[in-house]
């Protein structure tokens, strides 16, 4: 992977940048993707499991689900992808952090305010009365949980299929995407909307739109730039490039 003299550019005049994260950022941690090789947990499609009438279909599966995966990302670390993102929120002035990661590894990692679209799995709602679950029903569960105030039906804290994605924090993404002057599409296949249309939105407003991902996507044919690669292994590269910036100008 070598990194154009344009994209070489944009990075070190950019004084916005804003960036989508997806499952593959976190891949080279060890937590599985929704699609692709090994992207399916047992046989199931994302759409089977993350939807509402899914849960209520078979809470105890989805469970099961979220419960495994709830133990996947307390035993995995944040990876060089994290941690360069978290370096770069510091490099510029303007910083948009977009996320439909529901691991809670950018904050681990460092990354502030990240804008979390599709909810976070580490917490938990009742769905008769709507208050969060406390510390102590954040356990791994081996039943599916109730309700400690209503004995309602506890649900993972994140956004499904025809849910409603968090309003402001899709706002302030909208705005961070119209703004900045250099998007990137993290370890996306940008196939769900509406997060998907960010990097679009943002090549409406003149962003420089640019994806990091091992393979081609659906957004591929939309961006200016594919960097084919592992976000582990690009992130930190561009973080440099950037950090050098300054040595190049002229004196
Ligand atoms: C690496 C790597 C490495 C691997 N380095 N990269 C417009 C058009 C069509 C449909 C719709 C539309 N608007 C709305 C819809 C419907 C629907 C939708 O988009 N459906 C499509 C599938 C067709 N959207 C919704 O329902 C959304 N809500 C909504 O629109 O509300 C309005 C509404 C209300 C009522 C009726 C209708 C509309 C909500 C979407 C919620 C998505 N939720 C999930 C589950 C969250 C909880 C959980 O985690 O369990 O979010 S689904 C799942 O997909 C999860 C992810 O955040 C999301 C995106 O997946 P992501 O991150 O892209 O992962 P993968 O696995 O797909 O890709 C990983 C990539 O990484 C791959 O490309 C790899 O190559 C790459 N990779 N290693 C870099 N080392
Ligand atoms: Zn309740």
């Amino acid at each position: 992977m070598t990194i154009s003299e344009k994209l070489r550019e944009v990075l070190q005049r950019a004084d916005s940048i804003c960036v989508l994260t997806g499952a593959g950022l976190s891949a080279e941690s060890g937590v599985p993707t929704f699609r692709g090789d090994d992207g399916i947990w047992k046989k199931f499609k994302p759409e089977e499991l993350a939807s509402f009438d899914a849960f209520i279909r078979n809470p105890a599966l989805v469970w099961e689900w979220y419960s495994y995966r709830k133990k996947v990302v307390g035993e995995v670390k944040p990876n060089a992808g994290h941690y360069a993102l978290a370096q770069m929120q510091d490099l510029v002035a303007d910083f948009t952090h977009v996320t439909q990661n529901v691991d809670n590894l950018h904050a681990r990692a460092g990354c502030r305010g990240v804008l979390e679209l599709h909810g976070n799995i580490t917490r938990s709602l009742c769905i008769d009365c709507g208050r969060h679950a406390g510390e102590s029903t954040q356990v791994i569960f081996t039943t599916v949980p109730k309700c400690e105030f209503c004995g309602g039906l506890l649900r993972p804290d994140v956004v499904w299929f025809g849910e409603l994605l968090p309003a402001a924090a899709f706002e302030q993404s909208v705005e961070g995407a119209r703004r900045c002057d250099l998007f990137l599409s993290i370890g996306t296949s940008g196939v769900v909307h509406p997060a998907a249309s960010l990097p679009l939105i943002a090549r409406e407003a003149g962003a420089s739109v640019v994806e990091i991902n091992p393979v081609y996507t659906d957004l591929s044919a939309h961006v200016h730039e594919t960097l084919l690669g592992k976000s582990g292994d690009i992130l930190p590269q561009l973080v440099t490039l950037m950090k050098e910036s300054h040595h190049h100008e002229p004196t």
